[in-house]
């Protein structure tokens, strides 16, 4: 398992934790996805290294934008 910790921008409640935890969740192998909204930090916990540009496509149909990288 790989955890990986990832700064989204943009989320400002509860139903923005909400569609970023589901979008990223949906990425294949993906185990766990922990948003901490204070932060903006999106922790996720996977099967293998993660494709950051696929990360960043799920946080872009979320709506938000991923940070860096
Ligand atoms: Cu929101």
């Amino acid at each position: 398992m790989v955890t990986t910790t990832y700064q989204v921008q943009g989320m400002t409640c509860g139903h923005c934790v909400s569609s970023v935890s589901a979008e990223v969740s949906a990425i294949k192998g993906v185990s766990d996805v922990r948003v901490d909204l204070a932060t903006g930090q999106v922790t996720v916990t996977s099967e293998s290294p993660l494709d950051i540009e696929i990360v960043r496509a799920a946080v872009d149909e979320a709506g938000y934008d991923l940070v860096g990288a």
